[in-house]
């Protein structure tokens, strides 16, 4: 039978994307990459769609790279490590931080290298106790990439960053959540439960707006202060011409909670 790297479902307005090569802890292989792709592109442009949910079958979340595709005997050709990025990596994290819909990361075990990568380029991270996140890059002897370098600076500061990268030990969920790596580490079995009501809420929520706030944080990395606050004026002048807007205004005067659609 052949093996389906990726499953998806929709449902409450959360399309939920499960990395399934529980085998080798889901890692990466260039079918899975080509699966996530066109899931990504379709939940871009499905409106039914409002929000999405990551995880990984099993016990892992994501251990980066298959490293049985990367094999190579001694002495023959070495394989160009940039192509693949240039194919499949960066392209990914490029969408997941471009698509206007809330991504939640819901990780189920250890997330190691473009795994961790996967996970910290979702806007919002939820960790089962029990599982790590591991730059493994300095295992193999490899630079970190999928991201981690841009990620881990902005989110730990240089110093963990730097030895995170550096050392490649696991850090806890715990204490990811504690140094701001992630949002926060639940229980194990409270994870999936807890990712989808809050992937359902923001599905509910007004996802055009969310959007847009995505990408207002999105850019605050490389803004000014000036540049800043002038994309906050035109992203509140767009959010201000929705419909959630005027439902969300109603809904709070007549003192019920609002139904919003995303418009
Ligand atoms: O190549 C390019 O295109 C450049 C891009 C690179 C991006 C990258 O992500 S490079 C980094 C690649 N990933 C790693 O180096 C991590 C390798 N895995 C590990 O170090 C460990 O598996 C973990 C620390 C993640 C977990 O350890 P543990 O003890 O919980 O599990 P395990 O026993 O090592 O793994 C379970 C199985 O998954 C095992 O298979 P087996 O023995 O049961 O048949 C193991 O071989 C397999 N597995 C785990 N990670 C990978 C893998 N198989 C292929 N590729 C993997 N990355």
């Amino acid at each position: 039978m052949t093996e389906t790297p990726l499953l998806v479902t929709v449902a409450d307005g959360v399309a939920t994307l499960t990395l399934n090569r529980p085998d080798c802890l889901n890692a990466f292989t260039a079918a899975l990459h080509e699966e996530l792709r066109g899931a990504l592109d379709r939940a871009a442009s499905d409106e039914a769609i409002r929000a999405l949910l990551i995880t990984g079958a099993g016990r892992g979340f994501c251990a980066g790279q298959d490293l049985s595709e990367r094999r190579t005997d001694a002495g023959a050709p070495r394989r160009d490590l940039g192509q693949g990025i240039e194919r499949y990596y960066n392209p990914l994290i490029r969408r997941l931080r471009s698509l206007e819909k809330p991504i939640i990361a819901a990780v189920n075990g250890v997330a190691a290298g473009a795994g961790a990568g996967l996970a910290l380029a979702c806007d919002i991270v939820i960790a089962a106790q029990s599982a790590s996140f591991i730059e493994a890059f300095s295992r193999i002897g490899l630079v970190p990439d999928a991201g981690n370098t841009w990620f881990l600076p902005r989110l730990v500061g240089t110093a963990r960053a730097m030895a995170m990268a550096l050392t490649g030990e696991a850090v806890s969920a715990e204490r990811a959540a504690a140094w701001g790596l992630i949002w926060k580490a639940v229980p194990d079995d409270a994870l999936m439960t807890e990712a989808r009501h809050l992937a359902q809420r923001l599905a509910q929520g007004p996802t055009r707006a969310l959007g847009l706030t995505k990408r207002a944080l999105n850019r605050s990395s490389t803004n000014g202060l000036d540049a800043q606050l002038d994309l906050e004026r035109d992203l509140q002048r767009e959010a201000g011409l929705g419909e959630d807007y005027r439902e969300g205004v109603a809904a709070f005067l007549e003192k019920r909670p609002p139904r919003f659609t995303g418009r």
